[in-house]
């Protein structure tokens, strides 16, 4: 899936661009599965090259539209943010025989996490994905256009996976028997997200729509999360699709790609922590409805995934960049297993989410006080942003 363009290609697109200096190195960076990104080094400053996934963004204008706007509030309101460099003649990307580029500073002193263990960390993470979603609830979602249709809607990214499954291109449906049933028995629960949404329970937000925490970068330094990046999916959306997003990446003791399952379990304790910092920021906006479908939505948005990965797999990784044949299917099967181990744990997962909101005076139902004062502790390292 990801054919890198030619180096030379790359510094005849790097020049269409307003940069400081002569560039001196270009080079693969990240590890982001959907554009193909460089760090880009020039004499006064480094910046970030994307060759923007067309395939998956066709619309490439209004997806370009989108992050302008969208960077330029968040700028306005002091928060750190992308920041576009334009090109020569002030346009804000390039078309080439290569592909659709764009270039962002590269945002200095910062690292990301595929993995944390510290629950302090994960807490800031959910602090700062609230923040950012509590700051857009001003922003007029009208402007925006939808870059993904459907994008989290899960009985459709079930369809999809039910198409692929009977289209087979590779002939691997027949191993997968077990993947396959997993996701078709749980296939009466996918639309509870949309129901909500759909009944008014719960309101369509201005939402970031992939809130994993390699798409947050923290300050080096000090730790503390400094912007919220990979714009591309900011569109309306659900409270539940950012939150359950998180906590399927971020409340794992493994990496989303880890071979060994015995290293993946869904985290509680990181669990909390994350809830603790996201509802401390957005949990007097939460409608009751949204408190309830907080833990269903981790669960729905780990099958979703696990289901698209697996979906890709059967069909050859078109979809997500893969360092490897099996890639894809080792993502699906951590996938699965963190959704069988919130399954188990479910209920502590909605005690969790009442502590939480009584802790910060809200209105959920005290369940357990001396799990409370821990939620304190956590709620203490996400408000420490
Ligand atoms: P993808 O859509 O493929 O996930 P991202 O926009 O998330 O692409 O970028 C991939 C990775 O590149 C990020 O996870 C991050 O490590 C790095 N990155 C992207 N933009 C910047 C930036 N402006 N400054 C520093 N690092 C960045
Ligand atoms: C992709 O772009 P990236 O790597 O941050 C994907 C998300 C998935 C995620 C799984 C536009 O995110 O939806 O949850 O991979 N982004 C898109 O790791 O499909
Ligand atoms: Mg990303």
């Amino acid at each position: 899936m990801v054919n890198r363009t030619e180096p030379a290609q790359l510094g005849q697109v790097v020049d269409e661009f307003a940069i400081d200096g002569d560039i001196l190195d270009i080079r693969p960076y990240g590890d982001g599965h959907i554009n193909v990104t460089y760090l880009v080094t020039a004499d006064d400053a480094r910046y970030i090259l994307q060759r923007m996934n067309t395939d998956v963004f066709p619309d490439t204008a209004s997806l370009m539209r989108n992050i302008e706007l969208v960077t330029a509030f968040l700028h306005a309101r002091g928060q750190e943010t992308l920041e576009l460099v334009p090109t020569k003649d002030g346009r804000d990307w390039v078309e080439t025989d290569g592909g659709a580029f764009r270039v962002y500073r590269f945002i200095e002193g910062t690292m990301s996490y595929n993995l944390v263990d510290d629950a302090r960390i994960f807490a800031s993470a959910g602090a700062a994905f609230g923040a950012f979603q509590r700051t857009l609830a001003d922003f007029d979602a009208a402007q925006l256009t939808e870059t993904i249709a459907h994008f989290h809607d899960t009985p459709h990214r079930y369809a999809d996976f039910r198409a692929a499954v009977d289209a087979d291109p590779l002939g691997r449906a027949d191993a997968l028997r077990d993947e396959i049933a997993f996701y078709d028995a749980r296939a009466d629960d996918y639309g509870r997200i949309m129901a909500a949404l759909a009944d008014g329970s719960v309101p369509l937000r201005v939402t970031h729509n992939d809130t994993k925490l390699n798409n947050i970068l923290m300050d080096a330094a000090s730790g503390v999360p400094r912007a919220i990046i990979d714009l591309d999916t900011v569109m309306p959306g659900s409270m539940l699709f950012d939150f359950g997003d998180s906590i399927r990446f971020g409340a794992s003791t493994g990496l989303e790609d880890e071979p060994d399952l015995d290293k993946v379990h869904f985290s509680l304790p990181l669990f909390r922590a994350y809830a603790s910092g996201f509802l401390g920021e957005v949990g007097d906006t939460a409608t009751p409805r949204e408190l309830e479908l907080l833990p269903e939505a981790a669960h729905l948005m780990t099958l979703e995934c696990g289901m698209r990965f697996l979906g890709d797999y059967l069909l050859g990784d078109v979809y997500f960049a893969t360092k490897y044949p099996e890639h894809n299917l080792v993502r699906a099967h951590t996938q699965m297993r963190l959704a069988r181990e919130m399954e188990e744990q479910m209920p502590q997962m909605h005690a969790v989410i009442d502590e939480v909101m009584a802790s910060r005076g809200g209105n959920g139902d005290v369940n357990d006080a001396d799990d409370a004062d821990d939620v304190d502790d956590a709620a203490g390292a996400g408000d420490a942003r």
